[in-house]
């Protein structure tokens, strides 16, 4: 049943099996969306625009989603807004499914972290995991009785390395990756996230 719903949906939410959905104390931080706007508001004018969320690629790949007057930046307010959505799905954990290519292949036996931005709290967990001979991963968190795979809601950057460490800064120590784990994510809903390393 886990697979249909992986298969149906491209993203598995916990609970999807009719079991009932438990919440699980990974929560965000009460004062991460000032904390956001605190680390990154460089102008001071209270918002994070594109520009400004160049340092927490997670947070700028859910800027559509959490842009509700569309202005383009992101105020706490609409921060706090995702944070309560997240809360209100009571999804434990979701599923992210990566296809890693490099030069139009596949890269396979890649270390791929997905890491909370930090203004989130220490509550979330980092996700790891390694690609196959596809150059497919599914990254999970610290599994648990009460935790299973994958992944918090939330806002992650995605780190992707290999053994001989010759991939650009640009995908791992500098990364401009990301993702916002949450089941109404414009990225996840369209099926396995897809990345190309030059
Ligand atoms: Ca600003
Ligand atoms: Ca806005």
């Amino acid at each position: 049943m886990r697979f249909l719903c992986t298969l149906c949906l491209g993203v598995l939410f916990v609970g999807c099996s009719g079991a009932p959905s438990r919440v699980i104390p990974e929560a965000p931080a009460r004062n991460a969306a000032a904390t956001a706007i605190e680390q990154f508001d460089a102008d001071k004018d209270g918002l994070l625009s594109e520009q400004e969320l160049a340092k927490a690629p997670g947070l700028k790949a859910g800027l559509k989603q959490g842009d509700t007057d569309q202005d383009g930046k992101l105020s706490a307010a609409e921060i706090n807004g995702r944070i309560a959505a997240w809360a209100n799905t009571k999804v434990a954990r979701m599923q992210l499914v990566l296809m890693i290519t490099r030069h139009g292949q596949p890269l396979a036996s890649a270390d791929v972290k997905i890491v909370p931005e930090s203004f989130l709290g220490t509550a979330l967990q980092a996700g790891a995991g390694q690609t196959n001979a596809q150059g497919r991963v599914m990254p999970s968190a610290p599994e648990s009785d009460d935790k299973p795979h994958g992944l918090a809601p939330g806002y992650y950057r995605i780190e992707i390395q290999t053994a001989n460490g010759d991939i650009p800064a640009a995908f791992n120590t500098a990364t401009t990756l990301g993702v916002e784990m949450a089941p109404d994510s414009n990225i996840l809903t369209a099926g396995p996230l897809r990345i190309e390393i030059p």
